[in-house]
C-alpha cells in the first residue's frame, strides 16, 4: 500500500492501466473515480482482515445492528479522512492534474433510508469503528435508494428513482460463499420422534437466495474495520415447482428493489414484510454459521453476540432465532427463549400510533408459517405468565397481547423478546414508560432505559465544516479532534471578542457556500447577509413545517399592510421529502414553493423575506446546509418528535435552536441554558391538558393574524385555484388541527421576535453560537455508542 504521494501516483497510474488499459490522461473521470475507489477499498481491506482475525482470536463479543435503513451518504471523503490519507491522495491527484473534489462529486449518496432513523444507524457505524468496538450493520442492498425529489413547474414534488448503483458501488464486495437460503410460503409438517420430540418441517416453501455484499466500515485513527452487510435477493437453485420461472424471478427481484415500498396496498405490505424477514433471516443465519466456525456449539452465543433491533422493522429476528435454536439445533423452548432475550435489545423511535407496526395475522401465517407458530407460542406463554402474576387484570392482559384483533403487534413482541428497551432522548424514554409501555414497565422495570441519540462529529463537523474546525483548533488546540469532550474548552473563550468576530466570519463563509449551492439547485439568489433560518427534515404534520409557513405568511402580510413594519432580512430555507402517498405533506411542499414564487418576486417586501425550498434533501445536501444555518427550526408538537438528530447537527455547527421542549431539544436546552437558545410553546403536559378542550376554530376567530394567514390559503394569493390548499385549511379548522399549530402560533411569533433581537446584537449572538458548539460533545454518537456498549451490549474495544 502507498505510504506517500509518489507511491500513490505510481499505484494510481498502474491501476488505471490494469483496469482500463489506458493512461491517466486518456481515462474518463468515472474511470479515475472507480480506480481510486478500488484503491481505497483495498487499503481498508488489509485492516478488515486483521480485525476479523483479531475478533476470532480473542473470542470477542460482537454487536450486530439490525436495521432496515442505513442512510450512509457518500463515503469517499469520509473514508480517506478516517484512514488519514486524504491529503496524500489529494496532492497526488493534483500532480496528475485531477481535482479531488470532482471525483468526490461523482459518488452517489447511498440513500438507503428515509430520515433520522437511517442516518442514526450510519452515525453509529462510524462511532463503533472509531471507538474500536466490534459492531456491524445488517441491512438490505436496495437496488434503488429513497426516491430523488424533483419539483415541477407547479411546485409539486415529483419522485424519481434513485439509481445509486449506476456506477456500481466501489465499496462493496460480493460474498456468494456466504449466501443463505430464505423460505417463504408453504406450510409446516409437524411430526414426533420416538423420544416424543416434535419436529417442524417447512415444506412446499418458495426458496430465495440471500447473497451478502459487504462494505468495510473504517474508523478514524484506528485499524479497526467493521462490516456493513447488505443482503441481495437472487434466484435459488431450488425452483418452485408450481410457478413460472419468470414470475418467480420477478418476485425475487422485487424484494430488494427499493427502500420502504408503498405500503398503502395489501401487495405493498406483504412485500415489506418479505423484506423484513429476508434480511433478518439471512443476517441471523450468517451470524450462527460464523459463530460455529469459531466455537463448537451455540451454548455460548449470548456471550459472543448482541443484536440491536432498530425499531420494530427487524423484530422478526426474535421468532427467527427461536426457530434456528429449536428446529435447527435442538434447543428446548425455555433454553432457547432465555438465550434469545439475552441476545436481543430493542430501540423504540416513535410513539405515533400510525407508525407502530401491526401485521394482519393472515399475512404472517401465510408468508412465514413456522414463524407464526412461534409468535403464537410466545404470546400464549406470556399470557399465562400474566394470568399468574396479575390475576384478574384482564384489561392489562389484553393490552400486552402480541396477537390482538387479528393483528400482530410488533412493539409488544419486541418488548417481550428483548432484555433492553430504550428510547432515544430523555423525554421520549419517559413518555414510552409512562404511556406506550406502561404495562410492561410493571412487568419488566429493569429492561427500560434511555440512550439519547447522537451524531458523528467527524462527518458533521470536521469533514463538512473544515473552516469551523480550523477556528476551533486555532483557539483550543487539536486535542478535541480525538477526544471530543475537550471541545468544551471553548467555553473559556466564548467572551473573546476576536473569536466572536472570527466565528461570524466562518459562518459567513459557510453561508456563501450555501448561496452558491442554492443558486445551482434552484436558480434563486439569496442574500448571504440575511438571517438563514432553516427547517430541514422529513415533511410531516407533527414536525409542523406549517407553523413556520403561517408565520412567514403573517410577516409577509404585515410588511405589505404596515409601512412602518420592518424586519432584518431573513431567508427561510426548507428542505424536506414527503412520503409519496402523503397528500397533506405534499400540499405543504407545494405551498412552500408557491410562497417562494410570490414572495421572492414581490417588490413590496424589498428583499426583507425570501423563501427557498431546496429539492432532494439528502445526506450530501445536509452537509452544506446545516453548517450554514443561523437558526435551527425544531418546532414539533411537544411529545411527538422522539429525539431529532438534525437539531444536533445545527447546534454543533453554531446555529441557535428555535424549538419546543420536545425530543433532544430538551437536552440541548439544559446544556446551553435558556439564554443560548429560544424555547417556546406548549409543553408535553400542557399539550395533554389542552387536547380535550381544544377548539382550533377559536384561534381563527380571535386572532386576526391567524385569520388572515389562513384566509390567504383559499383566496387566490398563492394559487390561481382557490381550492388548491383547501385540504390544509380543512385540516386546521375542520379536523381541529391535530398538532396544535394554531395553539402555538402566538408563542412562535414572539419567539421569532426574540430571535431577531438576539441576532441584531452580533457579539451576543456569536457568543451563544460558540456556547452551542462548545456544549455539543454530549451529542456525539461516540457518547451514545459508549453507553450502548457498556449498558446493553457489553462489548469492549479490540486492539489490533
Ligand atoms: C414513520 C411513519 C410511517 C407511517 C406514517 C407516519 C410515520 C411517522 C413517523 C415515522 C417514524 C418512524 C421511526 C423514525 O424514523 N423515528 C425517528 O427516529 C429518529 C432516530 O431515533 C429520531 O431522531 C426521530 O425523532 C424519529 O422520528
Amino acid at each position: 500500500m502507498f505510504t506517500n504521494k509518489e507511491e500513490f501516483i505510481n499505484e494510481f497510474e498502474l491501476r488505471i492501466a490494469e483496469m482500463y488499459g489506458r493512461s491517466v490522461e486518456q481515462s474518463h473521470r468515472t474511470e479515475k473515480y472507480m480506480a481510486l475507489g478500488e484503491m481505497v477499498r483495498e487499503y481498508a481491506s488489509l485492516n478488515w482482515k486483521a480485525t476479523k482475525e483479531e475478533v476470532a482470536k480473542n473470542e470477542d463479543k460482537q454487536m450486530f445492528y439490525f436495521s432496515m435503513e442505513f442512510l450512509i451518504g457518500r463515503l469517499l471523503t469520509n473514508n480517506l479522512m478516517n484512514l488519514g490519507i486524504y491529503n496524500t491522495v489529494k496532492e497526488g491527484l493534483q500532480e496528475l492534474g485531477i481535482d479531488i473534489n470532482e471525483l468526490e462529486d461523482l459518488e452517489s449518496d447511498a440513500g438507503l433510508g428515509n430520515g433520522g432513523l437511517g442516518r442514526l444507524a450510519a452515525c453509529f457505524l462510524d462511532s463503533l469503528a472509531s471507538l474500536q468496538l466490534p459492531g456491524n450493520g445488517n441491512c438490505i442492498r436496495y437496488q434503488y435508494g429513497l426516491f430523488r425529489q424533483k419539483i415541477d413547474q407547479e411546485g409539486n414534488q415529483v419522485e424519481v428513482p434513485d439509481q445509486w448503483l449506476k456506477l456500481g458501488n466501489i465499496w462493496e464486495v460480493r460474498k456468494p460463499k456466504h449466501a443463505v437460503n430464505v423460505k417463504f410460503w408453504g406450510h409446516v409438517n409437524v411430526s414426533q420422534d420416538q423420544e416424543g420430540r416434535f419436529h417442524f418441517d417447512h415444506v412446499d416453501a418458495e426458496n430465495i437466495l440471500a447473497v451478502p455484499y459487504d462494505m468495510p466500515v473504517v474508523g478514524k485513527g484506528t485499524k479497526e474495520t467493521n462490516t456493513l452487510r447488505l443482503w441481495s435477493a437472487e434466484a435459488s437453485d431450488i425452483l418452485p415447482s408450481n410457478k413460472d420461472f419468470r414470475k418467480y424471478l420477478a418476485e425475487v427481484q422485487e424484494i430488494c428493489l427499493n427502500v420502504y415500498p408503498d405500503d398503502s396496498t395489501p401487495e405493498g405490505k406483504i412485500l415489506r414484510l418479505k423484506q423484513q424477514y429476508f434480511f433478518v433471516c439471512a443476517g441471523l443465519n450468517a451470524i450462527i454459521r460464523a459463530h460455529l466456525r469459531v466455537y463448537p456449539n451455540l451454548d455460548n452465543l449470548v456471550d459472543k453476540v448482541a443484536i440491536q433491533l432498530n425499531d420494530t422493522h427487524p423484530v422478526l429476528a426474535i421468532p427467527e432465532l427461536m426457530r434456528i435454536l429449536m428446529d435447527d439445533y435442538g434447543y428446548e423452548w425455555m433454553d432457547a427463549w432465555n438465550m434469545v432475550v439475552k441476545v436481543m435489545a430493542y430501540t423504540n423511535h416513535t410513539i405515533l400510533q400510525e407508525a407502530l407496526e401491526k401485521w394482519p395475522v393472515d399475512y404472517i401465517r401465510n408468508l412465514l408459517p413456522r414463524i407464526y407458530m412461534i409468535i403464537e407460542e410466545i404470546n400464549n406463554r406470556f399470557q399465562n405468565k400474566i394470568a399468574i402474576e396479575y390475576p384478574g387484570d384482564s384489561d392489562m392482559a389484553h393490552r400486552v397481547e402480541i396477537i390482538r384483533d387479528d393483528q400482530v403487534h410488533m412493539a409488544n413482541l419486541a418488548v417481550i423478546g428483548s432484555h433492553s428497551i430504550n428510547g432515544v432522548a430523555k423525554i421520549h424514554s419517559e413518555i414510552i414508560k409512562r404511556d406506550l409501555f406502561k404495562d410492561f414497565v410493571k412487568i419488566y422495570p429493569e429492561r427500560f432505559n434511555n440512550k439519547t441519540n447522537g451524531i458523528t462529529q467527524r462527518r458533521w463537523l470536521y469533514y463538512s465544516n473544515p473552516q469551523l474546525t480550523k477556528l476551533i483548533t486555532n483557539t483550543i488546540g487539536s486535542d478535541f479532534i480525538d477526544d471530543f469532550e475537550k471541545i468544551e474548552e471553548l467555553m473559556n473563550h466564548v467572551d473573546d471578542k476576536n473569536l466572536q468576530q472570527e466565528f461570524l466570519h466562518v459562518k459567513q463563509q459557510r453561508k456563501e457556500i450555501l448561496v452558491e449551492e442554492i443558486k445551482n439547485r434552484t436558480g434563486i439568489l439569496v442574500d448571504s447577509t440575511s438571517i438563514f433560518d432553516v427547517q430541514a427534515k422529513r415533511l410531516h404534520a407533527y414536525k409542523r413545517q406549517l407553523l413556520n409557513v403561517l408565520h412567514i405568511i403573517y410577516q409577509y402580510q404585515r410588511i405589505k399592510s404596515d409601512p412602518t413594519y420592518t424586519i432584518h432580512p431573513r431567508t427561510y430555507i426548507f428542505a424536506a421529502k414527503a412520503a409519496p402517498a402523503y397528500v397533506f405533506a405534499k400540499k405543504v411542499i407545494k405551498l412552500i414553493n408557491k410562497l417562494s414564487v410570490v414572495i421572492n418576486n414581490d417588490p413590496a417586501v424589498k428583499g426583507m423575506i425570501k423563501v427557498v425550498f431546496i429539492p432532494n434533501y439528502s445526506v450530501s445536501l445536509a452537509e452544506v446546509l446545516m453548517n450554514a444555518a443561523d437558526v435551527s427550526e425544531q418546532i414539533s408538537t411537544a411529545g411527538k418528535e422522539a429525539s431529532g438528530t438534525g437539531n444536533m447537527k445545527f447546534m454543533m455547527n453554531g446555529a441557535i435552536t428555535l424549538g419546543t421542549l420536545d425530543g433532544a431539544n430538551v437536552e440541548i436546552d439544559e446544556l446551553v441554558g435558556r439564554e443560548n437558545d429560544v424555547i417556546f410553546g406548549l409543553t408535553v403536559e400542557e399539550v395533554a391538558a389542552l387536547k380535550p378542550y381544544y377548539r382550533a376554530r377559536n384561534y381563527y376567530d380571535n386572532d386576526p393574524r391567524i385569520h388572515n394567514a389562513i384566509d390567504s390559503l383559499v383566496d387566490g394569493t398563492w394559487s390561481s385555484d382557490p381550492n388548491e390548499f383547501k385540504v390544509i385549511v380543512d385540516d386546521l379548522l375542520y379536523r381541529n388541527d391535530e398538532y396544535l399549530v394554531l395553539a402555538d402560533f402566538d408563542a412562535y411569533v414572539k419567539a421569532q421576535e426574540v430571535i431577531e433581537q438576539k441576532y441584531l446584537n452580533k457579539e451576543e449572538w456569536a457568543k451563544s453560537c460558540l456556547v452551542n458548539v462548545a456544549k455539543s460533545h454530549f451529542f456525539s454518537s461516540d457518547r451514545t455508542i459508549r453507553q450502548y456498549a457498556e449498558d446493553i451490549w457489553h462489548i469492549r474495544p479490540i486492539k489490533i
